[in-house]
């Protein structure tokens, strides 16, 4: 017995498991229900009571060494096969790396402050909730404007008045209430208006307002300005047109027209088949606004504008719904440059 189970630890000790196949072929031999083990445990029977005890904790051993080393190799085959998985093809396409994009408000706000910071203008900054004086009152707005009303101010408190900001001109304002002239700058920022949503207008946009207040600053400079502005934004074969205007912080007031980006005046849905589409508003700031404001208007004199940064946006990439803006729907977004 000693000697039949000595020979078959040996046999265990030397069987050589180099692949898949020595692999299963050691599970037959020794561990399978029909290996030598299994036949050695059936061969017990048939000794005796002493000679079972000896011969059975020899075999329990011998069962152990062998499923030990079964499964050692068992799990050196699945590692390997794991690596061999990680192996790297070299001749395939990179996966590419997903960058964010810029928002298409922000591409557009980058592009405006950039043009006008080469003319000498500074971006400013202002607070959007505001009171009644920085946003109406200094404006020159009568105290019976409709702006004032609640169906299109959002008020924050009533008596005295604070509300979201309706436009950035309270930006302006504040600039010179509280530094000496000469100002040139230019106030983006976000603005709010008690609308209904649609896919032309929300309860809030962005806007970019501009002032430059000088001595000597004329309605010339404010064409030129515009004009410049106009060629840089949308391309040197734009055309501009002004349209008399009014506003109550300006005097006189222009609308500023393009001629149509997509069918360059020929007429199409966007221009509404006028071959004009309007970009901003301007004019010359009035008199009483700056007196508000503590300048003399009759030292110095200056112009303003304003537009939205949807609109260009809009124009600028064609795009046909300003809900797409605020929506985050992933798929308007990735569309627009991830540089700038
Ligand atoms: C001060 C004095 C004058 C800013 C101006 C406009 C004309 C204008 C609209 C364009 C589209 C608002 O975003 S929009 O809906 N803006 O038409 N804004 S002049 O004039 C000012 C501002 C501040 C102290």
């Amino acid at each position: 017995m000693e000697q039949k189970i000595k020979l078959t630890e040996d046999q265990v000790n030397s069987f050589r498991i180099k692949t898949k196949e020595d692999l299963e072929q050691y599970r037959l031999q020794f561990i399978s229900k029909k290996g030598v083990i299994a036949t050695l445990f059936e061969e017990l029977k048939s000794l005796s009571a002493e000679e079972k005890k000896l011969a059975g904790k020899m075999l329990n051993d011998l069962k152990k060494l062998s499923e030990e080393k079964f499964f050692l190799a068992q799990e050196a085959f699945e590692s390997t096969k794991l690596s061999a998985s990680e192996d790297i093809d070299l001749t395939l396409p990179v996966t590419p790396n997903k960058t964010g994009s810029y928002h298409p408000l922000n591409l557009t706000r980058y592009r405006i402050i950039e043009i006008f910071e080469r003319l000498g203008f500074n971006v400013e900054d202002g607070p959007e909730i505001e009171d009644d004086w920085h946003n109406f009152t200094a404006l020159n707005f009568p105290e019976s404007h409709p702006a004032r009303e609640m169906q299109d101010t959002f008020f924050i408190e009533k008596n005295p008045d604070i509300l979201l900001r309706t436009h950035t001109s309270n930006v302006q304002i504040r600039l010179m209430k509280d530094r000496k002239p000469p100002f040139r700058a230019i106030m983006p920022g976000r603005v709010y208006r008690n609308e209904a949503i649609s896919a032309r207008a929300h309860c809030f946009f962005h806007q970019v307002e501009g002032l430059y207040v000088d001595k000597n600053v004329g309605f010339s400079d404010l064409k030129q300005t515009l004009y410049h502005f106009t060629k840089e934004m949308f391309g040197k074969d734009t055309k501009i047109r002004l349209r008399p205007s009014y506003f109550p912080f300006t005097e006189p007031s222009a609308e500023i027209d393009i001629s149509c980006l997509i069918c360059h005046g020929q007429g199409c849905n966007v221009c509404k088949y006028s071959g004009w589409v309007e970009i901003a508003g301007s004019g010359m700031v009035h008199p009483e606004v700056l007196r508000h404001c503590n300048i003399d208007p009759e030292e110095y004199t200056g112009f303003a504008f304003g537009m939205g940064i949807e609109r260009i946006t809009m124009l600028r990439h064609r795009i046909n719904d300003l809900r797409l803006f605020s929506e985050n729907d992933i798929r308007f977004l990735k569309q627009f440059k991830a540089t700038y």
